[in-house]
């Protein structure tokens, strides 16, 4: 799963790449794309460590991409940044609002709108194409296919989003192959000033009122803070995370919110050698998500056992929560739940 970072230039795209990597000095500007594999903070995965007394804990991951190049500027896009974007599963949009010199309304709109245009330059060319297709009756499969592009165009000319369509399954499906970006599901990102932090929580709110189509969020954070926090011991940062009343470094909020923006949740399996987050899709059943770990458990599949991890918490072992039967034996079909403790039984 991939995000990419977009922004205007000294927006804190790569301030807060840095801050979300453990980063902590931004790189040359000249570098413009840069990539990192990031971990997703999950206190959940501390607390089951410990209960286990597990060797290690292993997270969920996503790829991170600061890649510029599409920021609302009015500019050229750089065409290499744009064709690693369309490769993104979401992207994250960085907003100056640290130094005052800008009206992160018209930022955040702009961006969009650059969005917007480029889609529709993509579907503008194809329509015409594919309705001839589709009348010769060379194609008959494609006729639905069109039939979503007209709807995307008929959002895109009234200026919304394509998001906001909220798709079926299957009509994301005809319209695979291509490449939109007003599509993918948006986390923007409102860097603040150091000492505007007090108003963290209103300023969020007050943005995700206004600029949220589906499945667009909002996040605040003063990328300056996160990367001094991500310079620092562990001791340090939580010493210096109360002094600032907060519970968790900002960046970790982004992180989870993305995550969670891409329908992603993980479930959780507890052992002596590890705790893990595993990564499956919202709605996934549990023969399909034990192919995460392995085809063979998947394949081999007979049943899961599941502890919901408010259950295995009070617990604290596999044993006693079958013993007061909080274990519960799932079927194939069972829909795995955000932070479900599973243990596959199969035979392959
Ligand atoms: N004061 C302050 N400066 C910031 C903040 N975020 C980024 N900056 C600074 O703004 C400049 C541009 O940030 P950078 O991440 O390189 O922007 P990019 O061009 O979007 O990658 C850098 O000098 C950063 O140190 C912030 O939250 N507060
Ligand atoms: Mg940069």
């Amino acid at each position: 799963m991939k995000i990419g970072i977009i922004g205007l230039p000294q927006s804190g795209k790569s301030a807060v790449f840095a801050a979300a990597c453990g980063k902590t000095e931004t790189p040359p500007t000249a570098m413009k794309l840069q990539r990192a594999v990031i971990k997703v903070p999950d206190e959940r995965l501390s607390v089951l460590s410990d209960l286990a007394d597990a060797q290690r804990i292993v997270y969920a991951e996503i790829e991170l991409l600061d890649a510029g190049g599409l920021s609302g500027s009015g500019g050229g896009v750089d065409s290499k940044a744009l064709a690693e974007l369309k490769q993104m599963d979401a992207l994250l949009l960085t907003v100056d609002s640290f130094t005052g010199a800008r009206e992160a309304d018209s930022d955040i709109q702009n961006a969009i709108d650059e969005m917007i245009l480029n889609d529709l330059a993509q579907i503008d060319a194809q329509v015409p194409k594919l309705e001839k297709v589709v009348k010769m009756g060379g194609a008959a499969n494609r006729a639905q296919e069109l039939e979503v592009l007209k709807k995307c165009l008929a959002a895109l000319e009234e200026e919304r989003p394509l998001i906001e369509l909220a798709l079926s399954d299957a009509e994301l499906k005809e319209i695979r192959g291509y490449t939109f970006l007003s599509i993918k599901p948006l986390l923007i990102v409102i860097n603040i000033a150091e000492d505007k932090l007090g108003e963290a929580k209103a300023i969020e709110e007050s943005f995700s009122g206004r600029v949220t189509p589906h499945r667009c969020e909002v996040a605040v954070i003063c990328a300056k803070i996160e990367m001094e926090l991500a310079e620092m011991e562990a001791d340090e940062r939580a010493e210096f995370l109360v002094d600032l009343g907060i519970l968790n470094p900002a960046v970790d909020v982004v992180i989870q919110k993305a995550y969670t923006l891409l329908g992603l949740i993980p479930y959780f399996t507890v052992g002596e050698i590890e705790a893990r987050a595993w990564t499956i899709r919202r709605g996934c059943v549990a023969q399909k998500a034990a192919g995460v770990i392995h085809t063979d458990i998947e394949r081999g599949f007979i049943r899961a056992e599941v502890i919901a991890y408010d259950d295995y918490v009070t617990c604290k072992t596999h044993v006693e929560a079958k013993k007061q039967g909080k274990m519960r034996l799932e079927g194939k079909e069972y829909v795995v739940q955000d932070g479900d403790v599973i243990n596959y039984r199969f035979n392959v």
